[in-house]
């Protein structure tokens, strides 16, 4: 199996995470893909990934797998270890729901602020911005890390009891708001806490 990745990258980090916590990491090879010099738009790569973005994940059977939420559905389907997706059908579908609320709300904006309202990657990468709709993002995100900060009052995880793809989804989407200047409000204590605990988990802090 390969990961095809940029290390570093906010997505990309969301993969890693979920491998480490299955402790899957060395069953892998990863594969760097160059996105700073564009061939993550390259024909070749663009084969492997029409949505020309990392991680891709490349199945031995020669299947190529996609977004995060994918692949780490795939992931934790394939290793042992504890469940990143839910166990019940009632877990599940809350595990994938604040999943998405965490990728649409936080790391999705976070990146459209990014890409949009700021240099992002460059010129030759950033080819159309709009920056209005990256400030109106940027709402979205602090509004986000409010709703989270409630959510986390209430429970010890982004979607449960239990650490899950949802909690990966929103500690990318943190540390992505650091490099983006997209800061948490120091108010936010119930995030501030569920992010340290997070960080000193052994597929985080190594
Ligand atoms: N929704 C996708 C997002 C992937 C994504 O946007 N990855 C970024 C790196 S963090 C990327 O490839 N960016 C390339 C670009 O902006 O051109 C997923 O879950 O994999």
């Amino acid at each position: 199996m390969k990961i095809y990745d940029t290390p570093a990258f906010p997505n990309p980090a969301r993969v890693r995470i979920a491998l480490a916590e299955k402790a899957a990491t060395d069953k892998v090879t990863f594969v760097e893909v160059d996105v700073m010099n564009k061939e993550h738009r390259t024909k070749d790569f663009l084969a492997k990934n029409p949505d020309a973005s990392v991680p891709c994940m490349e199945l031995d059977d020669g299947t190529f797998l996609s977004q995060c939420t994918a692949i780490t559905e795939y992931i934790d389907g394939h290793f042992d270890g504890i469940s990143l997706c839910g166990e019940t059908p009632k877990e599940r579908a809350i595990v994938h729901m604040m999943n998405r609320r965490a990728e649409m709300g936080l790391l999705d904006a976070v990146g459209a602020y990014f890409h949009h309202a700021t240099d992002g990657l460059g010129p030759e990468l950033e080819v159309y911005q709009n920056k209005d709709w990256g400030m109106m993002q940027q709402v979205n995100a602090l509004h986000a890390m409010e709703y989270l900060d409630g959510v986390l009052g209430k429970t010890d995880y982004v979607a449960g009891d239990n650490f899950s793809m949802a909690d990966i989804t929103v500690f990318a989407g943190l540390a992505f708001a650091d490099f983006a200047g997209v800061e948490i409000a120091g108010e936010l204590k119930n995030l501030t806490a569920w992010r340290a605990k997070v960080a000193a988990r052994p597929s985080i802090a190594g």
